[in-house]
């Protein structure tokens, strides 16, 4: 089983790309996979979990903190780096078992023949903890200057966001600074020990504080230094500073190796449980395992209350804000392995209440609108003009935020999935019934009543394709308000009768007598497009079958500028039927049992040709609903796709100037969706596992471990049945 990730050679070039593919994090932070020595230029960075902080006149953004990876070499008083030297050797890996960064650098200096190994990672067993472990060997005697200590010059987007830059020298090395809005304070110190005698002495400058460490080596010589890093910032202490105290005094060379097993043994157990394997197909078994590490790292396993940006923790795009990707596309992974981690998540929603409720009211409706780009406590982050003209240079108005009112209901298919995955109800009575319902209100007070189809409409919506803005009636939006309004009226009747004081109370909080009345007179008279009688296609939104029929490869020709965005009021796609993502496709992966296998057909077929697969969410879901359909032929380049995004770095990292690339987690999810609920036709059915195999042809088996209601199944898909055994019997 393929689990290291290896390049070799250097090629500038790639450095952006290796950023993200190479990133190592524990949830907490990310860590770039940039090389020790450098520095913003090449977009090192690290990157904080849930800390924003915003510069005026620009976008709020998560905060970077200062790196403490920061590393370089002086042979014989000469820098000596991939920045300086054209290298003889090169390689970087990434052990996925372990989640460890490992590079091999060797320069030709003269006649001295040096060599740089590193490794280090982001412990998951306590994640204020980073470690680096740096090792030079040389061919030839050698002054050798190792200098190591904190870069606080980082890389923003939007920043800079740290001010005030407080440092400390001595055992331990320390930088504490503050970010720019609300004074949040950020300190990272380190330690380093040494396996050999050197001299030292510190140098700074305003925003750089380093340690050079100066040996006299022979030739043959190895050192390794061993640096333990801890960062905290004002969310997880308040005093940052003195919380990074303890866990460096008394840094030893053991206590250090204590830290690096530990964070091994954690990860041991995660990959025990999560690990797919895909016989007959390398590619597809290592572009699974990737995909599920990508997921892995950036997963708040250690906090409740603390979501996942939709660039994960790559850094600052999409303003490390939360969408509906988390919801949609990465619970449903998450659910099958550690149903305490997607409360973790679902809880972040239920904090966010507060501010969701705010949202609706500053629109004027009642209940809870969620923010489309969610930051902090739920603050939407979403510009009214996300997007740059290319022509004009102005920003362009669009409607992500105000119109994408699906995401209320899709925080409530969620918390339903959660539900009825794990019967764990304490969640409902603990916040997630307030969402349900103030969700329902929301859609309640949203809805227009057409009187003359005595029917309620959603109208003025942006639906998930999002280069057809304020349309009616989109199908998978209409889809999601019925369904959110039908959970809230069935969960609170259900819950009533199980838990009739709590129930009563939180109806009572919420003044919802009156509410719940009016969700059960509308329920069944909310407008959903359904297929047309003849064709048997749903129509996307009003109208769209009117528009221009052409395609995303047509619309390509058209474009003026590269760049052009093909949205908002203008774009080339916008009155055409050319659309971002899997739209009417997405709503009938996610209610597949309420349509027939030929009406999946005829819509797959209608809207594919139709698709530009624009956003990483598209592809995954063309690939569940052609193994719904049986079509696995069809499904496999889609998987490949989504499984490989991030190996590949083939999508779009720059618009202009501003960096718009990073990690995709939502297609990481898609990727293990395919695979386990298409291919291998993974559900639960009258509470049983249940598993309906069509695997791609090459495919010879597919072995891989779910825990529902407590127990962990081991599973083997092969093509003509499946083996479901629960643990601790070993089936493959
Ligand atoms: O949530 C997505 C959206 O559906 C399309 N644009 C990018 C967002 C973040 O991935």
């Amino acid at each position: 089983m393929k689990h290291l990730l290896r390049e070799t050679g250097y090629d500038p070039k790639q450095t952006v790309h290796f950023g993200n593919k190479f990133l190592v994090a524990n949830g907490y932070l990310g860590v770039r996979g940039t090389l020790e020595e450098f520095g913003k230029k090449e977009l090192a960075a690290i990157n904080l979990g849930g800390l924003y902080d915003q510069v005026p006149g620009k976008w709020r953004e998560p905060v970077n903190a200062p790196n403490p990876f920061f590393t370089f070499i002086r042979v014989d008083h000469q820098i000596v780096s991939l920045l300086t030297h054209k290298p003889q050797k090169h390689q970087q890996s990434l052990d996925l078992y372990t989640a460890t960064h490992h590079r091999e650098t060797s320069f030709q200096i003269k006649d001295n023949h040096v060599t740089v190994k590193a490794k280090r990672t982001a412990s998951a067993a306590e994640v204020h903890t980073l470690l680096l472990e740096y090792q030079v060997t040389v061919t030839k005697a050698t002054h050798l200057e190792i200098v190591t200590g904190i870069d606080g010059d980082v890389w923003d987007i939007n920043g800079p966001h740290l001010t005030d830059y407080q440092m400390e020298t001595g055992p331990i090395l320390q930088m504490t600074a503050t970010t720019q809005a609300k004074g949040e304070i950020v300190s990272v110190g380190e330690v380093v020990i040494s396996d050999q005698q050197y001299q030292e002495y510190f140098t700074m400058d305003q925003k750089q504080l380093l340690r050079h460490l100066a040996y006299e080596l022979a030739a043959g010589e190895t050192v390794t230094l061993q640096k333990q890093i801890a960062i905290y910032h004002s969310h997880e202490a308040s005093d940052p500073r003195g919380a990074c105290r303890p866990d460096l005094e008394g840094a030893t060379e053991a206590s250090i190796a204590k830290a690096w097993q530990a964070h091994q043994q954690v990860w041991q157990k995660r990959w025990d449980l999560t690990d797919v394997t895909i016989t007959g197909d390398d590619e597809a078994d290592f572009a699974l395992r990737y995909s599920l590490y990508q997921l892995q790292i950036i997963a708040p396993h250690h906090r409740s209350g603390l979501s996942i940006p939709a660039r994960g923790l790559s850094g600052q795009t999409y303003k490390g804000a939360v969408f509906w990707d988390t919801e949609m596309f990465m619970m449903p992974v998450f659910l099958h392995h550690d149903s305490r981690l997607v409360r973790h998540l679902l809880q972040y929603r239920i904090d966010s209440l507060p501010l969701a409720r705010q949202k609706a009211a500053s629109y004027g409706f009642r209940g809870a609108f969620f923010a489309w780009e969610s930051q902090e406590a739920g603050y939407d982050a979403t510009s009214d003009y996300n997007v740059v003209d290319v022509f004009t240079k102005r920003p362009q108005r669009t409607y992500f935020k105000d119109k994408q009112i699906h995401i209320s209901g899709d925080i409530v298919y969620a918390l339903k999935q959660y539900v009825d995955y794990t019967k764990d109800e304490s969640l409902l009575l603990a916040g997630g019934l307030e969402v349900i319902l103030e969700a329902a209100r929301f859609y309640l007070s949203y809805l227009y009543y057409k009187s003359e189809k005595d029917r309620y409409e959603a109208i003025d919506v942006l639906g998930p394709d999002e280069y057809h803005e304020r349309v009616y009636n989109n199908a998978y939006t209409s889809k999601l308000i019925q369904f959110t309004i039908e959970t809230a009226v069935n969960l609170t009747d259900a819950l009533a009768m199980r838990y009739p004081a709590e129930v009563a109370a939180i109806i009572e909080k919420l003044d919802f007598e009156e509410d719940l009345f009016a969700l059960k007179v509308i329920a069944d008279k909310i407008y959903v497009p359904q297929p047309n009688s003849e064709t048997e296609l749903v129509q996307q939104f009003d109208g769209y079958f009117q528009l221009e029929d052409t395609t995303a490869a047509v619309l390509r020709q058209r474009l003026l500028d590269p760049k052009e965005y093909w949205g908002g009021a203008y774009g080339v796609a916008s009155d055409t039927q050319v659309i971002k993502q899997a739209d009417t496709i997405m709503m009938q992966y996610l209610f597949a049992d309420e349509y027939s296998q030929s009406q999946l057909e005829k819509n797959w077929l209608y809207y594919e040709p139709r698709t530009e697969h624009g956003s990483s969410l598209s592809a995954c879901i063309y690939g569940l609903v052609a193994c719904m359909i049986g079509r696995q032929d069809w499904a496999y380049d889609y998987f490949m796709k989504t499984a490989q995004v991030d190996l590949t770095g083939e999508s779009k990292t720059f618009a202009g100037d501003l960096y718009i690339g990073g990690t995709h987690p939502a297609a990481n999810g898609g990727a293990w969706m395919v695979a386990i609920l298409g291919f291998c036709g993974l559900a639960i059915k009258n509470n049983q596992v249940t598993l309906q195999p069509r695997l791609p042809k090459k495919w010879a088996q597919v072995a891989f471990k779910i825990k529902y209601q407590g127990q962990v199944y081991q599973i083997c898909c092969f093509h003509d049945g499946a083996k479901i055994t629960p643990l601790p019997t070993t089936a493959c």
